[in-house]
């Protein structure tokens, strides 16, 4: 059955595939799973219908016959459990694949996204000059740990796992802010996973959403 996700009808990051529906095709691409893509607008996410399908009325959604889910964490788990490819096959090394990809979404993506909605929304607070600098130490410190996790390695444990997948896909979330060209082996892990032909697919997917979107209004 062909799972359908959902996406930004107009991504705010104009396709560079920083919003979160980017790691779900990845990892559809990745397995080799064909999928379709239900676009959808701000205010269209906050409808009953969509809200039906995730309780927080955001994107992405998986749907697969009645099996509906929400959390780009869980449906990538999904993906990686149903498919080969994504996780290896000793349940050791599954578990800590598993692990990286919870660190990705808990402890990599959580201070990343605080200094992200300040840069954005607490530009005109009194407190926002002094505040700036904590954030980003906290993002400082775990691409510092990150980086001196990762060594010399291509990944994070052996193979290429949904670990990787999710952690790459939260690194470029620091795309464009100077910050990953600090941590040069970061910058190079990110870059492996971008030359991934499974990421192109779905980079060029998500990105042919917004070229091919009609101007507002
Ligand atoms: N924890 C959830 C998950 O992992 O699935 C979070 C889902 C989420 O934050 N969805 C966002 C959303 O629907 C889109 S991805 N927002 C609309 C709303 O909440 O009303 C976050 C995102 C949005 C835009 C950019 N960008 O422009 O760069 C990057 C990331």
């Amino acid at each position: 059955m062909t799972p359908t996700i959902t996406a930004f009808e107009r991504s705010p990051d104009r396709g560079r595939g920083l919003a979160r529906d980017m790691r779900v095709r990845w990892a559809l691409e990745e397995v080799g799973q064909p999928y379709d893509v239900r676009l959808v607008s701000f205010s269209e996410m906050k409808e009953p219908a969509h809200l039906a399908l995730h309780p927080f009325g955001q994107i992405p959604t998986y749907e697969e016959g009645d099996l509906v889910l929400f959390e780009s964490g869980a449906i990538v788990f999904h993906i990686a459990e149903r498919h080969a490819g994504l996780l290896p096959d000793d349940a050791n090394g599954r578990a800590r694949a598993i692990t990286w990809m919870f660190a990705a979404l808990n402890t990599v993506e959580a201070p990343i996204v605080d200094r992200a909605i300040a840069m954005l929304l607490e530009r005109d607070k009194a407190w926002y000059a002094e505040r700036l600098p904590v954030l980003d130490g906290r993002v400082r410190d775990r691409l510092a740990e990150l980086s001196s996790r990762l060594g010399d390695s291509d990944w994070l444990d052996g193979a290429f796992s949904a670990g990787d997948l999710m952690m790459v896909t939260v690194l470029r979330r620091l795309s464009g802010l100077g910050t990953l060209e600090d941590y040069p082996s970061l910058a190079a892990y990110v870059a492996r996973g971008e030359a991934r032909p499974a990421y192109k697919r779905a980079f060029d997917a998500q990105l042919a959403v917004f070229t091919s979107a009609p101007p507002p209004g």
